[in-house]
């Protein structure tokens, strides 16, 4: 926080003696100040009356996005949770002895926040939140843009949802949807103790990193002068290894990334967070908590030759029951408000095939709105795909209309749309919109709407509207200390061509591109893992006193070694002569850590050597 005076005390002074009624002056001030942490603003210390009259604070207005306290003097300013960037308020002071008042002055903020950042590598610019809700800013404006920087979004929000039996069968349920009420917080689970107001700023947090940050960091880490970037030197790890996946280059089961550990993330771009469902009771669902801990990433791929994975967003949570209860009957489920540029045109549709739900455009163009961008001619279909679970089920539910088929209001009725269930606990159903249709179903919509064939929005001549979705896997069983490991995709596809209508052309792209989505996954998987470099090398002893030796299998000309200390400085260097053993002379070193480095004229390792 910083504040400066931006108008001369010394100029005023001069003008005094002139003013035995002139009204106090309230000069302008500027502070830096961080969401959820309450500043102190001494705003009335550039301020003055005339001929020293006493004064004091009479009116403040608060900012857009904070709550403020105050007294005689001083203001005290707590910036929301969600808001970034410039805001401002206003204050006027009284004179206390000719009783005039200030003009309005206006408090300059900047309000830094670290709880929310842009995924932006390749075609879909999106926002993610710590709080686990997605894409928009719990206030008015959205972000899941599709193409990027086309001001257009294609998903208004996405969030957790779920509820299981415990062992005395009692229901625990959690679900946000549009942050009316909250049942999850940024952080991880702990010990109620230690949730409190520094809690709370640490962790509203996430963290963003580029692979091209990771690969930079693990070819300097030991340069002299290296300075490490803030995502890296803090990722959660560096708190509790268990926090966030690392690569242990040392191998001492700790984070240190200045000892060459390094971040573990997926894609070319991520960013991960903690959330958890036990900081604080549910006012969304009014549900009982799980306590469950869940670490989650979001990542792209920058491929502008591969228009499906550029156009694909992915995603992996990590749910963790950090309770002690034993949990059944557990669903899990993920929310989406679908809105295809203008929201009030738009269908859904399941793919059981595909593990996939999606929202599509009902009309060949995007109908127009004050609101929100619209698509236009060629309106696009947005997937959400599960990728390592099958979806158990599907279902749409609104805002208005007939009550069963609206908006869940307690837990159970959260934990019923969990199950393709409605809120009088009617099972979804074949036909129309899903309601006394002609038998149970889990799935909304399965047909093709593109063919025609089967159940769908086009198939049922459905009235075009706002639609949101819920996709849902499950039931598991998930006992104390388990965890489970769900990774999606939301997949993008908006087609210039075709023999269709544009919206239908693009549900028919999406449908491809989702099959070489499941594709790409299935074959990369484990393709992800950390490239290590290739050679084997053995030091010993290490402990050292006064010699080393390098043992290998490289046959090369360039087989080299450096020896580092704490500093990064290079403190010996030479070549291996003998390339299978070969036996280095540290005398000289005091005795202390350091690190070696052995290359094959390409590839190199690092390990941690200590002179005793
Ligand atoms: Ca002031
Ligand atoms: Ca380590
Ligand atoms: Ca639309
Ligand atoms: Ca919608």
């Amino acid at each position: 926080m910083k504040s400066f005076t931006l108008l001369s005390f010394s100029l005023c002074m001069a003008i005094l003696s002139f003013a035995q009624d002139k009204a106090p002056i309230a000069e302008d001030d500027y502070y830096e100040v961080f969401s959820l942490r309450t500043d102190t603003l001494h705003v009335l210390e550039n301020d003055f009356a005339y001929n020293e009259h006493p004064f004091k604070l009479l009116q403040v207005l608060p900012p857009m996005h904070g709550k403020i306290d105050w007294d005689d003097s001083l203001i005290y300013l707590t910036p929301n949770m969600h808001f970034k960037g410039a805001d401002s308020l206003k204050y006027r002071i009284l004179d206390l002895e000719n009783n005039l008042m200030s003009e309005m002055a206006t408090i300059y903020l900047e309000v830094e926040n670290k709880s929310f950042d842009t995924l932006n590598t390749n075609n879909i610019r999106c926002r993610i939140n710590a709080c686990g809700v997605q894409f928009w800013d719990m206030d008015d404006v959205n972000m899941f843009e599709a193409p990027a920087n086309s001001g257009v979004n294609a998903i208004f929000s996405q969030s957790l949802w779920m509820g299981a039996f415990d062992q005395d069968d009692v229901l625990h349920v959690a679900g946000d949807t549009y942050r009316w009420g909250a049942d999850f917080f940024p952080g991880p689970k702990l010990d109620p103790i230690n949730y409190n107001s520094e809690y709370d700023i640490n962790w509203n947090r996430v963290w963003m990193l580029h692979q091209s940050d990771i690969d930079f960091h693990r070819s300097h880490w030991q340069d002299a002068g290296y300075e490490m970037i803030e995502n890296i030197s803090e990722w959660p790890a560096a708190i509790v290894p268990s926090y966030a996946p690392f690569y242990d280059m040392d191998g001492d089961e700790n984070y240190m990334p200045e000892n060459g550990d390094f971040p573990l993330i997926k894609g070319d771009q991520a960013i991960y967070f903690i959330f958890n469902d036990d900081r604080d009771e549910h006012t969304q669902t009014d549900g009982v908590k799980l306590g469950m801990e869940i670490h989650a990433m979001y990542y792209a791929y920058n491929r502008p030759a591969d228009s499906t994975l550029n156009n694909t967003i992915f995603a992996s949570y990590k749910i963790i029951n950090k309770s002690e209860n034993d949990y059944h009957d557990y669903y899990i489920g993920f929310y989406n408000d679908f809105d295809i540029g203008c929201p009030w045109d738009d269908y859904v549709g399941t793919d059981t095939i595909l593990n996939s739900m999606y929202g599509y455009n009902a009309t060949p163009i995007d109908c127009s709105n004050q609101y929100a961008e619209n698509y236009g001619s060629l309106p696009p279909a947005i997937s959400v795909t599960a990728l390592n679970f099958d979806i158990s089920s599907t279902i749409t539910f609104q805002g208005w209309g007939l009550v069963p088929t609206t908006d869940p209001q307690i837990d159970t009725e959260y934990y019923n749309y969990l199950k393709a269930i409605w809120r009088d606990s009617t099972h979804l159903s074949y036909g129309e919109q899903g309601y006394g249709g002609t038998g149970p179903i889990n799935f909304i919509y399965p047909g093709n709407p593109a063919t025609g064939a089967g159940w769908s929005e086009v198939s049922e001549n459905n009235e075009i509207g706002d639609r949101r979705g819920l996709l849902s896997a499950g039931p598991y069983n998930l006992n104390a200390g388990e965890s489970i490991e769900l990774e999606f995709a939301l997949v993008f596809a908006r087609a210039y061509t075709g023999l269709n209508l544009p919206n239908l052309n693009s549900v028919e792209l999406l449908k491809e591109r989702i099959a070489e989505i499941h594709s790409f996954y299935n074959e990369s998987l484990g393709e992800d893992e950390i490239q290590l470099p290739k050679i084997e090398v053995e030091i010993y002893p290490n402990p050292f006193s006064d010699f080393i030796t390098i043992k290998s299998e490289i046959n090369s000309q360039n087989h080299s070694y450096s020896v580092f200390n704490i500093l990064g400085e290079e403190v010996v260097s030479g070549t291996v002569q003998n390339n299978n053993q070969s036996q280095i002379n540290l005398k000289k070193l005091n005795k202390g850590i350091y690190f070696i480095r052995v290359s094959d004229g390409g590839n190199f390792v690092t390990r941690k050597i200590i002179k005793n």
